[in-house]
């Protein structure tokens, strides 16, 4: 198998196709095996408004969590997934009850990187519990009662 330098992914909106987008012109498009969907087809959108918990048990269900996000590489393929959803969408982070420290839903812990968009996270009314991809695709947090779409984090 021949590895060509990959410039995007999975800019399907619904990211429904597996595509792995490798030359810049001409725009070429190839559908990816399934180890390289695996990779860089990391997350799902859920195309369809619930509340941040109703998002959570649904990505559990049908895939593996809501999205984690690790570190810039991450962002961008998310970014790349939600497309035009970009702004606003779940993202599976919420404020621990008990330590008020922002986890990841996936069970990985205390979010080490995060991408806060300026004055964020301000916690409005103290009713902020959980966190969204907002505007210049940095992230907000919010009431976890309104519904938005989400990615999933595919298995
Ligand atoms: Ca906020």
């Amino acid at each position: 198998m021949i590895f060509f330098p990959v410039l995007g992914y999975c800019l399907d909106a619904s990211c429904s196709r597996d595509l792995i987008f490798i030359r810049d012109e001409p725009k070429t498009w190839f559908e990816s095996p399934d180890l390289l969907a695996q990779y860089y087809c990391r997350y799902r959108l859920i195309n369809g408004a619930l509340t941040w918990y109703e998002a959570q048990t649904f990505c559990r269900v049908k895939y593996t969590d809501l999205a984690t996000v690790n570190n810039m590489d991450d962002e961008n393929k998310l970014v790349a997934t939600l497309g035009s959803h970009v702004a606003h969408a779940w993202i599976g982070l919420r404020k621990g009850g008990g330590t008020g420290r922002w986890m990841w839903s996936d069970g990985s812990g205390i979010a080490h990187f995060t991408n806060w968009g300026d004055g964020e996270p301000n916690n409005v009314e103290g009713n902020e519990w959980c966190a969204e991809m907002s505007e210049k695709e940095t992230w907000n947090d919010l009431s976890c009662g309104e519904t938005k779409v989400f990615p999933c984090s595919k298995p």
